[in-house]
C-alpha cells in the first residue's frame, strides 16, 4: 500500500517542485506518466485509496486529489513554457536582417498592357496631345447617338453592349469614342487628344476576343485644314514609334464607322513568318491594325461644334498591338497570371 503515507507526501513534493526545472518536452511526458500514468504514482495510490475504511478514505482521497491537481497544473504551465521558448528560440534563430541586399532575383515587373500604355501616353504627349480619360459606365448618348449611331441603327448589333441591370440608357462603354463626345462638348476647338482605356462588349472569350479589352483612340480637330495626309502620318509615326522600326508601309482601306467620312481600316505591311511577325516595308503580308477616318460633320453638329471645321480619328485595340509585339498567339495569356508567363512579358521590356 502506497497510500498519502509521509514518505509519498514528501515525493510528490519533491516532483512537484523539480517539474519547472524541466526543459524538454519529451522528459515532461515521461514524468508526467510515471505520475499520472495508469500505473503512475498517483494514479495507484488512488486506487488503493477506495480500500480504506470511510474516514481515512475522505483524508487521503482529498490530499491526493488535491496533489494531482498540482501536478496537473505545474505540467500544463511547464507544457506552454517551453513551448513559448522554443517558438523564440526559432524566430531568434531566423531573424531577417531587412537591410541585407536581396539575394531573390525574382521581382516583379510591369504588366506588358500597363507598359504598352504609358508608352503610348508619353509618345503621344510627345507630339502635343492631351492624354484624357472619361467614365467607363456612360450613357447611350455619349456611346452612341452623338456619334451618328441613333437606336436601331445596325452598327449598334456590332457592338454588342452589356447594359446596366434596370437602365435602358445605361451601359459600359463599348469603344473609347465616348472621350471624343466629352472632349469636344466640354474643351470646343481645337483639339488633339488621345484617350486609352477599358472597354466592354458581349463577345465570347477567344484567341482574339474577350468581353473586356482596352483601345486607344486619337482625335484632332482645327479650323485649318486638316487631311487624310495628316491623319496618315501621324498613324505611320505611332506605328515606327510602337514597333520601333522605321520600315513600316501602310495603306488605307476603304472602311464603314457612322461617325467618319471617309472611314477606313488601316493595315501595315509585315513578314508572317510561322508565328513571327516582321514590319518591314517589303513584307508580303499585310495586318490589320486600326479603324480610323475623317469625323462626319454630323458628329461636329451633334457634339456643338459649327462652321468650317476638319478632323480626323483613329482607334487602336490595346491588346491586338501587344500581342503582335510581343508575339502571344492567344490574347487569352495576356490576362494569365501564370508565373511563366509573367516572366516571359518581363523578357519583351
Ligand atoms: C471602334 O471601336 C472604333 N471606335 C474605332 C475608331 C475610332 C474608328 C475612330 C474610326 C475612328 P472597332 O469596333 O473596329 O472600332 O474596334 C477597334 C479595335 O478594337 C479592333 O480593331 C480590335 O483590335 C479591338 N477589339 C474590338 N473588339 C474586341 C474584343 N472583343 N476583344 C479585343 N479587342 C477588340
Amino acid at each position: 500500500m502506497i497510500i498519502m503515507s509521509e514518505k509519498l507526501e514528501n515525493s510528490l513534493k519533491h516532483w512537484l517542485e523539480s517539474i519547472s526545472s524541466i526543459a524538454l518536452l519529451p522528459e515532461l511526458e515521461k514524468v508526467k506518466s510515471e505520475l499520472l500514468g495508469k500505473s503512475g504514482i498517483v494514479t495507484t495510490a488512488l486506487r488503493e485509496v477506495s480500500k480504506l475504511p470511510i474516514e481515512k478514505r475522505k483524508i487521503f482521497g482529498e490530499k491526493l486529489n488535491n496533489a494531482k491537481s498540482s501536478i496537473e497544473e505545474a505540467i500544463a504551465n511547464q507544457i506552454s513554457k517551453i513551448k513559448r521558448s522554443m517558438v523564440e528560440d526559432k524566430m531568434n534563430s531566423e531573424a531577417v536582417d531587412i537591410t541585407l541586399p536581396s539575394i531573390n532575383e525574382s521581382f516583379g515587373s510591369v504588366h506588358l498592357l500597363t507598359r504598352a500604355m504609358r508608352q503610348i501616353r508619353d509618345h503621344y504627349h510627345a507630339r502635343g496631345f492631351l492624354v484624357l480619360d472619361g467614365p467607363e459606365i456612360e450613357t447611350d448618348f455619349f456611346n452612341f447617338d452623338a456619334l451618328n449611331i441613333p437606336k436601331h441603327h445596325p452598327a449598334r448589333q456590332s457592338h454588342d453592349t452589356f447594359y446596366i441591370d434596370g437602365f435602358d440608357e445605361v451601359l459600359l462603354r463599348t469603344h473609347t469614342s465616348c472621350v471624343q463626345v466629352r472632349t469636344m462638348l466640354k474643351t470646343g476647338i481645337p483639339v488633339r487628344m488621345i484617350s486609352i482605356g477599358k472597354t466592354y462588349r458581349n463577345d465570347k472569350l477567344d484567341s482574339t476576343h474577350s468581353p473586356m479589352f482596352h483601345q486607344v483612340e486619337g482625335l484632332v480637330i482645327d479650323r485649318n485644314s486638316l487631311t487624310v495626309g495628316h491623319l496618315k502620318n501621324e498613324l505611320k509615326r505611332f506605328i515606327s514609334a510602337f514597333f520601333e522600326t522605321d520600315d513600316v508601309a501602310i495603306r488605307l482601306r476603304p472602311s464603314y464607322f457612322p461617325f467618319t467620312e471617309p472611314g477606313m481600316e488601316i493595315d501595315c505591311r509585315c513578314n508572317k513568318n510561322g508565328g513571327k511577325l516582321t514590319i518591314t516595308k517589303d513584307g508580303a503580308d499585310w495586318l490589320e491594325l486600326a479603324g480610323a477616318g475623317m469625323v462626319h460633320p454630323d458628329v461636329f453638329k451633334h457634339c456643338g461644334i459649327d462652321g468650317e471645321v476638319y478632323g480626323f480619328a483613329f482607334g487602336f485595340g490595346l491588346e491586338r498591338l501587344v500581342t503582335l509585339r510581343a508575339g502571344v498567339a492567344d490574347i487569352r495569356n495576356i490576362y494569365d497570371t501564370d508565373i511563366r508567363w509573367l516572366r516571359y512579358f518581363r523578357s519583351c521590356a
